[in-house]
């Protein structure tokens, strides 16, 4: 069994991309099953406080962010690549589709008529917790209305033809990357949306491509609970080495918070063990977790120091 452990949900965008990224690689995994809004008792003991869905966990190692999951799943299992060398472009593509491409396609699909096949009627009560649950998650941003998002989501759409109309397989080529898996799960989740996914029909390239990124299905999985999730993390003797490479700003040792700059917020506290330009390393302690490394990606994180 592979030591890789994905706590996540099935309804999740994100999820799905780590998940069809497992496909690809054909791995073998362990899946943890989170709740879908606060509170997240057993998520927080591992995280700290990072409430996002999902993250994974290797032994007491915890990686936050679908961006840093793709990297550090590619170098434990390299092949076939997440990150060919001729798609030096690829992963601000994916970037693009992880923040505007998500943001259009969630207002758009969360319109009544799709809310519903995605929550499969949904009593009132429980889109009204939702809700109450998603205010505060993404409080500051300023959210697309449905009818800004429609029109940005039907010209997002056009330019992914545009860049398939060749006859090209993946969007950089024959070879499918991370820009791919980015893209595949934003509209993954409209073709959950019932009515709303037929904005997909006008661009049959589009949808072609998206089935052919959906065959790589979600690898071999093992249900795990997350009492057992928290046994593996509290019997863990070491961590994936780490350290802080001078220049960039923080010392080892520093108490130091680290927060998401674009939403869902919390601040993860804890002391700074490995920072380089690709991740932020907190080490903290947890009564039921014992010693866990928190990681996360340096773009888009904001270290403080804790006073
Ligand atoms: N930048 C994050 C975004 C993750 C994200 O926004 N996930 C959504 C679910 S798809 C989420 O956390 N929703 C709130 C929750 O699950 O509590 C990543 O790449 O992992």
């Amino acid at each position: 069994m592979n030591d890789l452990i994905l706590h996540h949900y099935a309804g999740s965008p994100f999820s799905e991309k780590i998940r069809l990224i497992l496909g690809f690689k054909g791995l073998a995994w362990q899946s943890v099953n989170v709740p879908v809004v606060m509170p997240k008792p057993d998520v927080v003991a591992l995280t700290g406080g990072y409430r996002k869905t999902p993250f994974l966990q290797i032994g007491a190692d915890v990686y936050c962010d679908t961006a840093l999951m793709a990297r550090v799943i590619d170098q434990r299992h390299p092949l076939p690549p997440l990150f060919p060398a001729d798609q030096p472009l690829a992963p601000t593509l994916a970037q693009w589709a992880d923040s505007t491409l998500f943001w259009t396609v969630v207002p758009y699909v969360m319109q009544p008529a799709s809310a519903a096949a995605i929550f499969n009627n949904p009593p009132p009560e429980m889109m009204k917790a939702f809700a109450a649950d998603r205010g505060p998650f993404t409080a500051g941003m300023t959210r697309q209305t449905v009818a800004d998002a429609t029109v940005a989501l039907k010209a997002y759409l056009a330019r992914l033809a545009a860049q398939l109309s060749d006859g090209r397989a993946f969007l950089f080529g024959t070879a499918p990357g991370i820009a791919d898996f980015s893209v595949a799960h934003c509209l993954w989740f409209i073709r959950l949306a019932g009515p709303m996914a037929a904005v997909l029909d006008a661009h049959p390239a589009v949808s072609t491509w998206l089935d052919r990124m959906l065959v790589f299905g979600h690898g071999q999985k093992a249900k795990l609970s997350s009492a057992d999730a928290l046994a593996i993390a509290a019997a863990a003797t070491a961590h994936a080495p780490v350290g802080v490479e001078p220049g960039l700003g923080f010392s080892a040792g520093t108490a130091v918070t680290v927060a998401a700059t674009d939403y869902g917020s919390d601040p993860v506290a804890g002391t700074l063990v490995g920072l380089s330009a690709d991740e932020v390393v907190l080490r903290r302690n947890d009564e039921r977790a014992g010693t866990v490394h928190v990681h996360f990606p340096r773009l888009g994180f904001q270290i403080k120091e804790q006073r």
